[in-house]
């Protein structure tokens, strides 16, 4: 099915979604929303997929939400619209996304990525939070998620000046889990990708569940949680298999349940 806004793909068990508004460097207006979030709900159901990766384009991942789009808007208007308010689902999916970032990764563009498992970065990439220098604040996470990644003094001084970070700041301050040369961007996420496709589904699922848990509550109360699903994981056809791969010494072949 053809996407206005979006290049749809999969391949080797991975959903791939390319943001395709080069006119206006992948500004994410309410179409591209409804459109992502459309795709992202048919790989949620689809048991082929184990892993998403969104892309954009070598020039921008995203310069942010689409100013044109909002600059007339009003207050009543965005509250009972909610106007892009469906765009924080990206981070309530089950399935592990990844975000592949090229080029500028700005306001809302960058905020997307944040809502993803992981960024990995070509190494012309650029971060920032810049709603300050329009007069308006980010509205989809950026403050909560870069200061919790990034810790407080590096977010603040971001999000107040509205300066930008390359790759190589992203990945000192773990904002970016790896930076690789921009021709190289894509086969190595869809490396990652693929890698995490042909995992023990439920193992991921658990172990995203698992990680997600830090933000929410005391280590203790993690911990706890973690070690319930270890538990778990013996009920599963998926440790048998690999265990019993492991001792036959084959490579594991896993379901997709
Ligand atoms: N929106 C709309 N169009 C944009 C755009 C954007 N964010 N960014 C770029 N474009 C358009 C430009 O207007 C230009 O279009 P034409 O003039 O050719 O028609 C085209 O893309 C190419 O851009 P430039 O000519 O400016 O390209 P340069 O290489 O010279 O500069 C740039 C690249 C990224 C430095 C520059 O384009 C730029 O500063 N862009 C704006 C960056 C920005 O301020 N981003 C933050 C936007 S505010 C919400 C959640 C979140 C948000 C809002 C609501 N809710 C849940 C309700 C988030 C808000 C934001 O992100």
């Amino acid at each position: 099915m053809p996407y206005e806004t979006l290049l749809v793909d999969q391949a080797d068990g991975v959903g791939l979604v390319t943001l395709n508004r080069p006119e206006a460097l992948n500004a994410i207006n309410t179409a591209l929303i409804d459109e992502l979030n459309q795709v992202l709900d048919a790989f949620e159901r689809d048991a082929n997929i184990g892993c998403v990766l969104i892309t954009g384009s070598a020039k921008a991942f995203a310069a942010g939400a689409d100013v044109k789009e909002m600059a007339e808007l009003c207050f009543p208007g965005t509250y009972l619209d909610d106007f892009l308010g469906r765009w924080d689902r990206v981070a309530e999916r089950r399935k592990p996304i990844i975000a592949a970032v090229a080029g500028h990764a700005l306001g809302g563009g960058f905020e997307l990525a944040l809502m993803c498992d992981f960024i990995i970065a070509a190494d012309n990439a650029r971060f920032g939070l810049p709603e300050v220098k329009l007069g308006v604040i980010p509205g989809s996470g950026g403050t909560q998620r870069l200061t919790r990644l990034a810790g407080r003094a590096k977010a603040m001084e971001m999000i107040l000046t509205g300066r930008s970070m390359d790759a190589a700041e992203a990945e000192r301050c773990g904002v970016v889990a790896r930076v690789v040369p921009l021709p190289e961007l894509l086969d190595a996420a869809m490396q990652s990708a693929r890698q995490i496709a042909a995992q023990s589904r439920t193992a991921v699922l658990l172990l995203k569940e698992c990680v997600n848990r830090v933000d929410e509550g005391s280590l203790g109360e993690g911990l706890r949680f973690e070690r319930r699903l270890f538990q778990a994981v013996f009920a599963t056809p998926d440790q048998k298999e690999g265990m019993g791969a492991f001792i036959e010494k084959r490579k594991p072949v896993f379901g997709k349940q």
